[in-house]
């Protein structure tokens, strides 16, 4: 099933931001397929600093992995250039589809 959610970036930190995902660690890239998450896209609005990510999931989403240790790492690593939560998870807001076309 394909889901989206909205995140949101710091301001000014769009390099930085497309700098670590280009350099995903391999253990989180492996762990989210092993989820069962796939073909994973996230977008960037610059004017909003609004991410938007896509993803197909056959199981959970890659927001619901914060149990996880290297997810757990992973946003307390990010946390200094998102919108977080207490426990450091990206500010997830889930969107609704209103359209499709294979
Ligand atoms: C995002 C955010 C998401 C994570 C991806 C890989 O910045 O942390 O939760 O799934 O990176």
């Amino acid at each position: 099933m394909k889901i989206a959610f909205a995140m949101k970036m710091k301001p000014g930190c769009a390099v930085e931001y497309k700098k670590r995902h280009d350099e995903i660690w391999p253990e989180l890239s492996q762990l989210l397929k092993d989820n069962g998450i796939s073909d994973y896209s996230i977008f960037l609005e610059e004017a909003t600093n609004t991410l938007f990510a896509v993803q197909q999931q056959s199981g959970s989403s890659s927001q619901d992995l914060g149990t996880t240790a290297i997810v757990q790492k992973w946003w307390a690593y990010m946390a200094d250039i998102m919108e977080t939560n207490p426990d450091n998870s990206p500010v997830s807001i889930p969107l609704q589809q209103v359209f499709h076309m294979d």
